[in-house]
């Protein structure tokens, strides 16, 4: 008699109502962290988005883990976290497409001087001597040229931008121009005017928005951040929007979310924040990543999306 696969579900209560139904018709037993009673050996898969600390080393059968979300640095900051466990990332065309909607609303917000024209009318301002540059002459540079990142560098370049990015390795994007490296970040800050952060959460890109990579962007230069906190010096973007360095930001991420009460950027006036909802997964579309991921790991196969420990994305 095979063994039915076991799910560990740590993740907001309010997405079971999306889990049960579906994972009923299969042979995949939902056990609910906090709610339901369980052996440790018996659970083999689990599910989750920032998982507690030493819960996943405490699961000896573990086949395999899957993130709720694109970004896995939630996991990856246990540092119990086994790491001989392949651990399967969410990769969805609704995700990217919800990310780009978010990063081209922001861009072109700044771009069109809205938060200007929105406060000049609330004074009863006719404002015409503000009128939009024009996209041929503004640079947008992309921070982390993967799934989501080449799908918003592409959907800018149609609207006429002048697009580049920076990744690890070298990409062919039509009409984006490709840095990468150490090597070429100080080239491709100073020739980006709108700068949006969409890297992994890891050692390398921790803190990249900091006071010295803004100094090599040009005077002026807007940023936007829709991948996570902890690549943001929060104080060193205060300082540079208040020095003029960077004209303003929008920001998804926090280095502590729910951002705290007393954080200077609930009420910066160059500041627009959202509360890290650029994206949120579709829940349909994780339920049939896990589906087809535990059948695969069943039958001995390896499911897209494995993410690179060595990398830590
Ligand atoms: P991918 O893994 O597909 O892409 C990551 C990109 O970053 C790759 O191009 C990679 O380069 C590049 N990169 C990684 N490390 C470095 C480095 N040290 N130097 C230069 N480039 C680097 O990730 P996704 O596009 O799927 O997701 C990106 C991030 O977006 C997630 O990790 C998550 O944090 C965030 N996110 C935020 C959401 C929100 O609601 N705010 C929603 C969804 C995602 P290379 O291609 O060469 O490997
Ligand atoms: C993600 C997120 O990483 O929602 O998918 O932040």
């Amino acid at each position: 008699m095979t063994t039915r696969p076991k799910l560990l579900f740590s993740a907001p209560a309010y997405w079971l109502g999306v889990w049960e139904p579906a994972l009923g018709s299969t042979n995949i037993n939902l056990v609910v962290l906090g709610r339901d009673t369980y052996d440790p050996r018996t659970i083999t898969y689990a599910l989750s988005f920032r998982p507690p600390p030493g819960l996943l080393k405490s699961l000896p059968n573990l086949k395999a883990v899957f993130s709720l979300g694109a970004g896995v640095d939630g996991f990856l900051a246990d540092p119990e976290f086994p790491k001989t466990v392949p651990l399967v990332r969410f990769v969805d065309g609704t995700l990217s497409r919800e990310m780009a909607t978010y990063v081209v609303l922001h861009v072109l917000m700044h771009h069109r001087n809205q938060r200007a024209l929105d406060e000049a009318q609330r004074n009863g301002v006719w404002l015409q001597s503000m009128p939009p540059r024009r996209v041929e002459e503004t640079r947008v540079g992309i921070l982390g040229l993967g799934e989501i990142g080449t799908l918003c560098a592409e959907r800018l370049r149609d609207l006429g931008f002048v697009m580049s990015g920076w990744s690890r390795t070298k990409k062919t994007v039509d009409g984006v121009k490709s840095y990468a490296g150490q090597g070429e970040f100080a080239a491709f800050l100073g020739s980006t005017d709108i700068l949006v952060c969409l890297l992994p959460l890891t050692s390398d890109t921790k803190g990249i928005l900091n006071a010295k990579s803004f100094a090599r962007m040009p005077k002026g230069a807007y940023i936007i951040n829709a991948a996570r906190g902890g690549h943001q010096v929060e104080k060193d973007i205060v300082a540079a929007i208040d020095t003029g360095q960077l004209s303003g930001a929008t920001l998804d991420v926090f280095e502590t979310e729910p951002l705290p009460e007393s954080s200077p950027l609930w009420k910066h006036p160059k500041i627009t924040m959202t509360p890290h909802i650029a994206a949120i997964s579709e829940p349909s579309a994780s339920v049939r990543m896990v589906i087809d991921g535990i059948r695969k790991f069943e039958r001995g196969e390896r499911p897209e999306n494995v993410v690179d420990l060595s990398k830590g994305y």
